[in-house]
């Protein structure tokens, strides 16, 4: 029999394989990660594995997939959910892109501490908005629908398969092959000739449009690995001659600019500050490299069929950081608002070094401190060598921190950013499409994605709280003290 999780790694590791063969540059960005971590893990030691081991962080990947329509998505809900993986998080791109991008998305997942930590394997999955008016006029919206009913992207063996691994948790080695075969082939890009006409049509509204809607099968867009330090990344992967888009996406990094294995997870709760560190990282940095353009076959509207090519598909990787709370998400928000503020003022400034100089305003500069004012989300546990003198544990969560009674280990942010999503799907377009913002865009949100999917889409704060309430339970049981609370806007 083999399990959920080992469905999991093994689904991962087969994209991996299958999606390297395709895009070769692929391969060369796992290389050069992985070249990275075992730098940051010799310079950095165990602080290094602080927001996750060296074998889950080597191993991990997030995929993106996108699909056409709710049936589509229900039925890749089946698959994932096959792999111990479940809806988390609503992102709008209509919103969060300049150009036409138009989709709603989720990330399927493990939700669960031990089974992200066996494997954290997740999708970003999105659907196709053909009923926004902004994008899609009354006449292409019907034929869009109309050639997206037709196809079918996964074989009803698969979907049975899926149900089964699903109910029982695990599959028989045989079946489990076939299931993983099945799967992995439903990702592969397809040889089927593209009507040209029709692909170009969709392309000039948006070429994700296109890229969803104007091919009879799905693929994997890309596949993301992670990395400790993607500036020094980006600086290999440039010096290899991969042209990286100009950015890494979502918050400025806490390292040193140029020292390897120092922008990192930086002060620990209750301890100094690591020298080498200016502040801890949080949430999710991401860059990328647009692919090469891949041969496809295209069919012309005379029936012949000749060799053509796209370039849909790029390379990314991430670096991730510490799970905020809905109060430290709004200071990221408002650092973004407050970067583009001055970019609209001074437009040659240089986007990341406004970033960085603003961060400091925002967010404290210690996990410590992010602990106690309930800015980013913990696991907590009773110190094994705390105070055993008879004394009693102090009240606040700052002192339990301070005095050495508690310990916090930093919840790794294991969700997406929109705008760093908009941000990735833009720079990595040819052309803008086109969008006409006097018509009322449909109203998408959570709970419609809960109704399409028939699956509810969980929250992903209230899983990160639930972690880190659960863990004070215990460590305060463990103490024998009452359950603290963060104590927001005491500090700093
Ligand atoms: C998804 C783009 C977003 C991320 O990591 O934020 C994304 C796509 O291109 O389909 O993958
Ligand atoms: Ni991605």
């Amino acid at each position: 029999m083999i399990n959920q999780w080992r469905l999991r790694a093994a689904f991962a590791r087969r994209l991996s394989e299958m999606y390297g063969q395709e895009v070769p540059a692929y391969t060369t960005l796992v290389d050069v990660s992985r070249e990275v971590n075992e730098d940051v893990l010799r310079a950095r030691g165990a602080d290094a594995e602080r927001l996750g081991s060296i074998g889950r962080v080597t191993a991990e990947r997030h995929g993106a997939i996108r699909v056409g329509t709710p049936r589509e998505l229900q039925q890749v809900a089946r698959v994932f959910g096959a792999l111990g993986m479940h809806p988390v998080g609503f992102y709008d791109l209509r919103e969060a892109a300049a150009s036409a991008v138009p989709v709603v998305s989720t990330a399927f997942r493990p939700v669960d501490g031990e089974e992200l930590a066996r494997n954290p394997f997740r999708v970003f999955t999105s659907l196709l908005t053909p009923a926004d008016p902004r994008f899609f006029d009354e006449e292409l919206r019907a034929r869009l629908e109309t050639f997206l009913a037709g196809r079918e992207l996964f074989p009803p063996e698969l979907l049975a398969l899926a149900d089964r691994a699903e109910a029982a948790g695990e599959l028989p080695d045989a079946e489990a092959e076939r299931f993983l075969e099945l799967a992995v082939a439903a990702f592969e890009l397809s040889r089927e000739p593209i009507d040209r006409v029709w692909y170009e049509t969709l392309e000039k509204v948006s070429a994700v449009a296109a890229d969803i809607g104007g091919v009879r099968s799905t693929h994997i867009n890309h596949l993301t690995p992670r990395v400790l330090d993607i500036d020094e990344l980006y600086r290999r992967m440039t010096a290899r001659g991969i042209e990286m888009i100009d950015t890494i996406q979502g918050p400025p990094g806490g390292g040193l600019p140029g020292a390897v294995g120092v922008s990192g997870a930086g002060a620990q709760a209750g301890s100094a500050p690591d020298a080498g560190a200016l502040w801890p990282d949080v949430l999710l940095r991401q860059t990328s490299f647009r692919a090469l353009a891949e041969p496809r076959t295209m069919r012309e509207p005379d029936g012949t069929v000749r060799e053509g090519a796209l370039r849909v598909r790029f390379g990314e990787v991430e670096a991730r950081g510490i799970a905020l709370t809905r109060a430290g998400r709004e200071r990221y928000d408002t650092l973004l608002a407050r970067v583009d503020e001055r970019l609209a003022r001074e437009p040659s400034a240089d986007r990341s070094a406004v970033a960085r100089a603003l961060w400091p305003d925002l967010l404290p500069g210690t996990e410590h401190e992010l602990a106690v004012q309930d800015l980013a989300y913990f696991t907590y546990r009773a110190a094994p060598d705390r105070p055993r003198d008879g004394t009693r544990p102090p009240a606040t969560m700052a002192d339990l921190l301070a005095a050495g009674w508690l310990r916090a280990e930093p919840i790794v942010y294991e969700d997406f950013l929109p705008r760093s999503a908009a941000g990735i799907f833009q720079s990595n377009l040819s052309g803008k499409g086109r969008r006409d913002d006097d018509q009322t865009g449909a109203a998408y949100d959570s709970a419609w994605l809960s109704a399409a999917l028939d699956r509810d889409v969980l929250d992903p704060y209230a899983l990160y709280a639930d972690q880190q309430g659960r863990s004070l339970k215990r460590a305060a049981e463990e103490l024998g003290a009452p359950v603290p609370v963060p104590a927001p806007g005491t500090t700093g």
